[in-house]
């Protein structure tokens, strides 16, 4: 865990004792885990850098169930951790102290889909990939895809307002879910859950709880718009020698490709080497500066294969891509798809990954890469840049084997300072949760962070809900009474 937990006290929530564990187990029928084996992963992150110690994971499966042992908890005063997937980046799926575990993992069933309006209507812990192939079988897609879709909960999704590969083409989550069922931090349920494409009477309360991390409640079922599944996809590999070139590669996908675009990523040659390196993984291309990976999903695969020739022709005319190939068929572009969505697996493998997602505008875009490859130098493994460059969205990552302060102190808080000296976001879509709460600021106003704790203190009053998580300054609620 990094040095910043040295300087958090532990809010003065109550402990949780056996009388406690007896309730949970009257509610819960033995879906209550004190076990210390099981409850390891559980209160550790993806990237095992940050760590809590909860003594209990309670695993509801209805939202009956959740509403009962939220209102305890809440009674109890005892604070409480919403956790889908646990494939969150940013520390905020994990305690960080003794909280609560309560997780969505047997809350997976799918209620509804409406083939004709493509509303599907399901349970927060249905994994995506699930989804995705359940609603494939009615001609629709899910509406966002990322690396993690083996494990992620839609409701992990929701929470953090993910974005991922297919942003590009379907937009943000606040725009593709219709309604949200959520437990309130005292038990009560928010029922907004509706597949209307239209509801405009008074607040559209489920969008603060896009993105709101669990700290404003626990989503319990999820309704979201799934566009129509793409009758043809196609995908292409380009290389070619700058970052000013990849800008160029874009524009031209933006002018030859228009609307059956789907994804735009890209990955510098550190990143291709880390994936070949560390993960035997082969490329359809030699070596080269920088990579884009395009994808069509379109209705009519001759049609899309021919304007992605195309513009493949026009961009290795003008110079733009020095190499380029094509795939079709789907296990080519699983195996293209595959060197993109493997970057995370891959950085892994060196030991402690310092992971850094920024939106920032295209023309300082890689500039912040090489900065920093400069700045950290020796003091790391390798510097690897990636990411959805169609969102503007910059994945920029180092390592090095061990957790080591003093590659921590080149990096924080200079990047984000960087990042927000040049209009950027220090976080675009993995959220703030514990590791980046302190940093709000470089991204947000005092007063639009003001707003967000009344917001915070009106729904949490008692803050059992994900404390110590995305707001730096709300303390741990009101004390005991
Ligand atoms: P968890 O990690 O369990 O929780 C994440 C946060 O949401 C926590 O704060 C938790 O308290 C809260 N939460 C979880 N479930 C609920 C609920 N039901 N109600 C309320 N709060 C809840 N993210 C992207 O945005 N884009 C990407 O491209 C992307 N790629 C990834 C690739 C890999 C390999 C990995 C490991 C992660 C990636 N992520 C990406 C990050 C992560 O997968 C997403 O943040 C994902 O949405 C988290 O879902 P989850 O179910 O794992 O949530
Ligand atoms: C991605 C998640 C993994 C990473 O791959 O698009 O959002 O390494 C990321 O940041
Ligand atoms: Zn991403």
């Amino acid at each position: 865990t990094s040095s910043r937990l040295t300087s958090l006290t532990r809010g003065p929530y109550s402990v949780v004792n056996d009388e406690d564990i007896q309730f949970f187990n009257k509610v819960l029928e033995g879906r209550v885990i004190t076990d210390k084996d099981e409850l390891e992963s559980h209160n550790t992150d993806w990237l095992k850098t940050v760590k809590g110690n909860s003594q209990v994971l309670l695993r509801p499966k209805t939202t009956e169930e959740v509403s009962a042992i939220v209102k305890y908890c809440h009674d109890r005063y005892l604070a409480v951790v919403p956790q889908g997937g646990n494939t969150g980046l940013v520390g905020g799926s994990v305690p960080v102290f003794d909280e609560v575990i309560i997780s969505t993992q047997l809350m997976n069933n799918i209620i509804s889909i409406n083939p004709v309006s493509g509303a599907l209507i399901c349970q927060a812990g249905c994994i995506l990939e699930t989804l995705d192939s359940h609603v494939q079988e009615h001609g629709l897609t899910m509406p966002l895809d990322l690396g993690a879709k083996g494990s992620c909960h839609i409701g992990g999704n929701v929470a953090t307002n993910a974005g991922g590969i297919r942003l590009l083409r379907y937009g943000s989550l606040h725009g593709t879910v219709l309604g949200l069922e959520a437990v309130l931090p005292d038990g009560e349920i928010m029922d907004c859950l509706t597949p209307l494409r239209k509801d405009n009477t008074g607040y559209d309360l489920k969008q603060l709880f896009i993105g709101s991390e669990g700290t404003l409640g626990i989503i319990t079922k999820v309704s979201i718009l799934c566009p129509q599944k793409p009758n043809a996809v196609c995908v292409a590999l380009l290389g070619c020698e700058s970052f000013q070139k990849v800008l160029d590669i874009f524009v031209a996908c933006k002018s030859h490709l228009g609307e059956i675009m789907s994804a735009f990523e890209f990955m510098d040659s550190q990143t291709m080497q880390l994936v070949k390196e560390n993960l035997s993984m082969t490329s359809p291309l030699v070596d080269y500066p920088f990579y884009t990976l395009v994808e069509c999903s379109g209705s009519n695969g001759t049609h899309d294969e021919e304007k992605l020739t195309k513009m493949l022709q026009a961009v290795m005319d003008d110079g733009a891509a020095l190499d380029g190939t094509v795939a079709t068929d789907s296990t080519k572009i699983y195996n293209i798809w595959a060197l993109r969505e493997s970057c995370a697996s891959a950085l892994m493998k060196d030991g402690y990954n310092y992971k850094y997602d920024v939106s920032l505008p295209l023309e300082h875009f890689y500039t912040l890469a090489e900065v920093m490859r400069e700045r950290v130098k020796n003091h790391a493994i390798r510097t690897v840049a990636y990411g959805h460059v169609g969102d503007g969205n910059l994945h920029l990552n180092f390592t090095t084997a061990e957790y080591c302060p003093a590659t921590m102190a080149l990096i924080e808080p200079f990047i984000y300072d960087w990042v927000a000296k040049h209009r950027g976001s220090i976080s675009a879509e993995h959220g703030l949760g514990f590791k980046k709460r302190q940093f709000i600021y470089h991204s947000k106003t005092p007063s639009a962070v003001a707003l967000m704790a009344t917001i915070k203190k009106a729904v949490d009053p008692r803050g059992i809900m994900n404390p110590y998580k995305v707001l730096p300054e709300v303390t741990n609620g009101e004390n005991e009474s």
